[in-house]
């Protein structure tokens, strides 16, 4: 019989199994329960990963059990507060990362947007609101940012409402490039110019998802299995 201070070496063991080591954030919403806001701290490897929102309670992100995505997810609504307060962040460990260091943030998604309310951006930055890349899905189109002042944007694609998706940002530093890729959808853009060299050297690559406009509606996103790693292209 395994004693009590064997069991968390071999809880460790196992649930690291398969784990990449170069995981800087990870959050599957396994541990959270249904109908709260997630989990600040999300469960498992890496350790110092934090889940952030700028609301309070879970009226812009619950955590819902839907067989659409397999299990507990995140549902992040397009809620009647203030866009400044619509942001659901997802923060790496800190870790600092070479010169040369790419790095990469995949989620799962199911986005439902409605005509009337605010578009939707997903965006890769520093720890502070600083971004190397954006995505924009709106009326149908996804588009990624190409300049910040004045704002610029180039079409990629376009999304299907309900549709199942994956969504991956790739960040080479060496290049000072990112690129967006949606499947499916055929959705690829190609490598574009980071939008910020200075937030690219960031120690804590983050995730940012934002309902942008002052507008509310009944738009969600399901999103599950956000990740956020090191790469090598
Ligand atoms: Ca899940
Ligand atoms: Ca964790």
């Amino acid at each position: 019989m395994l004693s009590k201070r064997t069991w968390p070496c071999l809880m460790t063991v196992v649930a690291c199994t398969g784990c990449a080591t170069d995981t800087l954030f990870h959050d599957d919403f396994h541990a959270d329960i249904a109908g709260n806001a997630p989990s600040d701290d999300p469960a498992g490897s890496p350790s110092g990963d934090i889940f952030y929102l700028s609301g309070s309670g879970t009226q812009s992100a619950e955590v819902i059990d839907t067989p659409a995505m397999g299990g507990k997810c995140m549902q992040y609504s397009n809620a009647d507060v203030p866009v400044i307060l619509r942001y659901a962040v997802c923060f790496s460990e800190v870790t600092p990362l070479a010169a040369d260091q790419a790095f990469r943030a995949e989620w799962t998604g199911i986005i439902n947007l409605d005509d009337q309310g605010s578009g939707l951006e997903v965006s890769l930055g520093d720890n502070h609101y600083s971004y190397m890349a954006v995505v924009r899905f709106k009326g149908g189109a996804v588009k990624a940012k190409t300049a910040d002042s004045p704002e610029a944007w180039t079409t990629i694609g376009n999304y299907t409402e309900n549709e199942k998706h994956y969504g991956l940002i790739e960040v080479n530093k060496a290049a000072a490039k990112y690129s967006v890729t949606i499947v499916p959808g055929g959705i690829a853009s190609g490598w574009l110019d980071v939008l910020s060299t200075t937030a690219m050297q960031t120690s804590q690559p983050s995730l940012y998802f934002q309902y942008y406009e002052d507008k509310s509606g009944s738009g969600k996103y399901l999103l599950d299995d956000l990740l956020i790693s090191k790469v090598d292209l």
